[in-house]
């Protein structure tokens, strides 16, 4: 946020895709760090909108209508309300969520390419790609099987040759065959439309520069951005031979439809129309709109290059990205999250546990990858929940009420204030400050961090100034008891406000329990920032009890090993097995292949092996195409210092992501 003259805060969530249940790795990485700053924001009194929805189209989604045997519609709907009701058990605040298949998407997509293609920003060239007659489609990359054309390995794929790890165009494939239907495909030549970003580029930049220097865009963002621009831009192809998608409205493009990536981030634009009419007052007032954008690192190039050059193009004075605000992976275990697989928590088990939302949304918060990767754990979960929220914060806040209770009749005594009590305030209210000036910049981890450091303060006060043995002494102790009382039961007060983004319920209980006026948040957070006492001698509390309870060991054993998915299993992947011998990848990938392992374990094994390829290849500085399938990267070869991501020899990284997706 930059000064207090933007108060129209348009916050955006990525849109997931439809046709996966969510991770926690997803979660964390958009929809609750969005729902943090929108919450927030609306702490703050700013006008808030928080919008987000299903991304629906596309290849991903046909395959699984065809694997469920079900149409895309249906997959689309089912999925949408697996979507929903995951984020609404989180308690993730949209304004409104919505999806991208909608007749407001294709009215907007037509209207945004038109525009374009009337500016002379679109090309037109052809492209030679493999057609299946049978299933009567081409072939996205993934979709095709063939030989090798450099190694003779006989199950290559479309885009990449999973014996020497070679980049293939799938149509160099020799003996190729379709996935769904083994029979051989055709070469077909294709014609398709190209958004021309070098011809972009100019006013990209420029913009670019006034982003991200006012705005804030975290490091990663800056960083993928600058390295696309670095090699120069080229001209992205914005058209795919498919029918699941918005359809392309040109006559000589009739049976084409937008590629997802074009498509999707206008989602943001139809969903907000499908919410009001109202629409272009956010997304076609870029002076009076600050636009922030929640993501995992991995989109940042589509939110900061490609899409801001299709709006750029279509010259409708559109709002463009302000606030740029990506995370970077969040590993399971000492794993990475996997679907195919069945690795990690998914969305709709974390209800499962039994663990309150509120606590999720609290360990997630605690461990957002902001600034560098990080991992969820058990183990590490419960160590978080019993030493933090139970002994920290929820003793605290439980202490405070019990005083209120047990000594003052549930009355807030009257205080007098000594210079301890001073200088407590004093750093409580610094906590408060630095609080505020984390979240205003989006340090959504580090902000939480000062919540904790003030319970812990109030914590030590009371520890020294023992008011249950001073409220059985004479008068000056008695006094001084209710002093101490009356100021821990304020402080507890403002944690309450302080809380409201990252654990609504427990801040509304804590509410109810203190009976706060609910002009507390306003007085709190809305004005110089500075402490304020909301709850005054004679104010009359309600109800105490515990906030929060121990997770036990045995307890989250158990969870672990019902919702952890193979990593409880003596897995062959974890750990290095044959033999007892410790193998590099490319060691073990051979070895199981000689004792005639299982395909799906081998597949595991040369998922690992060509990560890590890529990542070096990354590191040396190669261009290489990343799978877009893939949710996060391993953190192997990289370590985060300061500003720059550097290889682990020392080079400089240059990120670089190219997706093909079709
Ligand atoms: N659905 C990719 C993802 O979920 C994509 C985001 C679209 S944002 C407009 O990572
Ligand atoms: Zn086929």
């Amino acid at each position: 946020m930059s000064g207090w003259l933007f108060l129209n805060i348009l916050v955006t969530s990525a849109l997931p895709y439809v046709n996966n249940v969510p991770h926690l790795g997803n979660i964390i990485g958009c929809v609750l760090s969005a729902d943090v700053y929108a919450r927030y924001g609306r702490l703050r009194g700013w006008n808030v909108l928080y919008v987000c929805g299903t991304d629906e189209y596309g290849t991903a989604t046909e395959n699984k209508a065809r694997e469920e045997g079900l149409t895309p519609q249906q997959i689309c709907d089912k999925y949408h309300t697996v979507h929903a009701s995951i984020y609404q058990w989180f308690q993730v605040d949209f304004d409104y969520f919505g999806r991208t298949t909608t007749e407001k998407q294709t009215q907007i997509a037509q209207n945004i390419f038109w525009r374009l293609h009337e500016r002379g920003f679109l090309l037109e060239d052809t492209v030679e790609q493999l057609r299946c007659e049978m299933c009567q489609r081409f072939l996205a990359d993934r979709f095709v099987e063939g030989t090798c054309p450099f190694c003779a390995y006989p199950e290559a794929r479309g885009d990449q040759c999973d014996k020497c790890g070679k980049l293939i165009n799938a149509v160099e494939l020799q003996e190729p065959k379709c996935k769904v239907c083994n029979q051989t495909p055709v070469v077909r030549s294709s014609k398709h439309l190209f958004l021309d970003l070098p011809k972009l580029e100019a006013p990209l930049e420029q913009w670019l520069e006034k982003s991200m220097g006012s705005g804030d865009w975290t490091a990663n963002a800056k960083q993928i951005t600058r390295s696309w621009l670095r090699d120069g831009l080229k001209p992205r192809c914005i058209t795919r031979d498919l029918k699941w998608g918005t359809p392309v409205p040109h006559p000589d493009f009739s049976d084409k439809v937008f590629y997802v990536w074009f498509d999707a981030p206008i989602g943001y634009l139809s969903i907000t129309a499908n919410y009001t009419d109202q629409w272009e007052k956010w997304w076609k007032n870029p002076e009076q709109v600050e636009l922030y954008n929640f993501m995992a690192k991995d989109n940042v190039p589509f939110h900061s290059v490609v899409f801001p050059c299709s709006l750029l193009g279509a010259q409708d004075n559109y709002s463009l990205v302000n606030h740029l605000v990506a995370t970077e992976y969040l590993n399971y275990e000492d794993t990475k999250f996997s679907k195919s697989r069945g690795v990690g928590v998914f969305g709709d088990m974390a209800k499962d546990t039994g663990i309150p939302s509120d606590v999720w949304r609290f360990y997630l918060l605690y461990l957002r990858p902001e600034g560098q990767d990080s991992a969820f754990s058990w183990a590490d979960m419960a160590i978080k929940n019993n030493s933090e929220l139970l002994n920290n914060l929820g003793n605290f806040i439980n202490r405070a009420g019990m005083f209120v209770s047990k000594f003052f009749e549930n009355c807030v005594p009257a205080m007098d204030l000594q210079p301890e009590d001073k200088r407590l305030l004093a750093l409580v209210g610094w906590e408060l400050k630095q609080y505020i000036s984390l979240m205003d910049k989006v340090k959504i981890r580090d902000s939480l961090k000062c919540i904790l450091n003030i319970s812990r303060l109030g914590n030590q006060y009371i520890q020294v100034n023992e008011p249950w043995k001073k409220i059985k002494g004479g008068d000056t102790d008695r006094q001084r008891a209710g002093t101490v009382t009356g100021v821990s039961v304020n402080i507890a007060c403002l944690l309450s406000v302080m809380l409201l983004p990252y654990m609504p319920t427990v801040c509304q209980t804590i509410r109810e329990q203190l009976n706060a006026p609910p002009t507390v948040t306003a007085t709190m957070l809305q004005g110089t920032g500075n402490f304020v006492c909301c709850l005054p001698a004679g104010h009359h509390i309600g109800v105490v009890s515990p906030l929060f309870q121990k997770l036990e060991a045995d307890q989250i054993e158990d969870l672990k090993k019902r919702f952890g998915g193979q990593q409880v299993k003596p897995s062959p992947f974890s750990a290095v097995t044959t033999g007892g011998q410790t193998w590099p990848c490319g060691e073990k990938v051979r070895a199981l292949k000689g004792q005639k392992a299982e395909k799906a374990v081998i597949a595991v094994e040369v998922d690992k092996l060509l990560d890590l390829k890529k990542q070096l290849a990354l590191a040396e500085g190669k261009n290489q195409e990343p799978d877009q399938t893939k949710v996060s990267s391993p953190a192997l070869f990289l370590c985060h210092q300061g500003n720059s991501l550097l290889a682990r020899n020392g080079n400089r990284l240059h990120l670089c992501f190219i997706y093909i997706y079709i």
